[in-house]
């Protein structure tokens, strides 16, 4: 990539954890990308200060009660200001735009993601409910837009690079791996009394919210194992799991002649960005090195499908298929948001969202309208068992 080649990207949820780490890969070089549109749910000040270093283009704030304070604070630069969801669907199709980082948070990813490869514009996709709630219609629209899905989760794009140059050659296996989250240890019984505290500590990464408590269910792995079927073609008795507290090995790709091929680095979610946004190229970085002098041991396990059922859940889920992954999602944002706010306790999530599964009405082929309305569905269902 060179100067005349630079990238223009849009960044949906710019102030979050993803948004903020595609910033810092924007400076890191800047002769490569360019920011036409950050958006954000409602973290104004972020976005303000963002705006004024980063000077896009457009700027969209999804609560409209926020549009007045945001208008106003960059009054004196040449920079459009739009706020509502709608204007972030509708920011996502403007000329220039070569790629869109999906970072927002949960079900709100979908429709700006399809608009977005509606008006042909690749997909750094960082929003995996996306693929987890629509992922046939998802894949189905970027064939028929000739539109690339580049992952920005780690396990995803590790994946992507172990397939590098093996086009047309048969995987027999991804595997997936996971930290275990803080609760790796536990017992079913001691998961009983974790506090959100203990739940938002992660032990390797730092990200989102309601991405780390999905990390301590492990729905989060679930919900990559959906994503990884989507995104590579993989069926899902393909597509294994394990456990690999170290987070040094990103995931692994195994062929038919039992060969594995695996990416490695630190856990620093600036990489799989930056190889999403300049593939098929690698640029430089002063990011931190893996030093094997130190590293110690690398170890597995297998997941603990008893003590983490949405593990089983969304392995369940994706072998039902239709609007049964849709289901789970909407449950489970119900579920983290009332975690979060000190409604249900941990263990709570996971009944909640089986219970949701069982009552929910299935449909095997959903149209997008469909995904709408089990959204609304279970959310009001999950609610009302809160
Ligand atoms: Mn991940």
């Amino acid at each position: 990539m060179d100067n005349k080649n630079k990238r223009v990207i849009a960044i949906l949820g710019s102030t979050g954890s993803i948004g903020t780490q595609t910033l810092q890969v924007v400076e890191e070089h800047p002769e490569c990308f360019e920011v036409y549109a950050i958006t954000a749910n409602k973290r104004v000040d972020e976005l303000i200060a963002q705006a004024r270093k980063f000077k896009p283009e457009a700027v969209v704030i999804a609560d409209e009660t926020k549009y007045e304070k945001l208008k106003e604070a960059l009054s004196d630069l040449p920079i459009k200001v739009y706020a509502g969801y709608e204007s972030i669907c509708q920011i996502v199709t403007s000329g220039p735009i070569d790629v869109v980082v999906t970072a927002m948070v949960g079900f709100s990813g979908l429709r700006p993601t399809i608009e977005a490869i509606k008006a042909g514009k690749a997909i750094a996709l960082a929003n995996k409910e996306t693929m987890v709630v629509a992922g046939e219609i998802i894949t189905r629209l970027a064939h028929e837009y000739k539109v690339p899905i580049l992952p920005v989760d780690s396990e995803h794009s590790a994946i992507f690079q172990s397939l590098a140059g093996e086009s047309g050659n048969q995987i027999e296996k991804l595997i997936l791996t996971a930290s275990g989250g803080p609760f790796r240890t536990y017992t079913a019984s001691q998961l009983e009394d974790v506090t959100i505290e203990q739940a938002l500590r992660h032990p390797n990464w730092s990200m989102g919210a309601k991405i780390t408590i999905d990390s301590a269910t492990m729905m989060n792995k679930g919900f990559e194992v959906i994503e990884a079927k989507w995104l590579f073609g993989v069926e899902a008795e393909k597509i294994e799991v394990v456990v690999h507290p170290q987070s040094v090995i990103h995931s692994m790709v195994q062929f038919t002649d039992g060969s594995v091929k695996a990416q490695l680095g630190t856990p620093d979610m600036r990489l799989p960005i930056m190889y999403a946004l300049s593939y098929p190229t690698r640029l430089s970085s002063s990011f931190e090195r893996l030093d094997f002098g130190t590293l110690g041991g690398l170890t597995f396990e297998k997941p603990n499908f008893e003590t983490f059922p949405c593990l089983r859940y969304a392995y369940d889920a994706l072998a039902m298929g239709g609007n049964m992954p849709c289901v789970v999602n909407a449950a489970n944002e119900v579920c983290v948001a009332a975690f979060l706010s000190n409604r249900i306790k941990f263990t709570d999530m996971s009944r909640i969202i089986e219970r949701a599964m069982q009552s929910a009405d299935f449909t095997i082929k959903p149209t997008l309208d469909d995904y709408f309305a089990t959204d609304t569905e279970v959310r009001k269902m999950a609610e009302s068992w809160i």
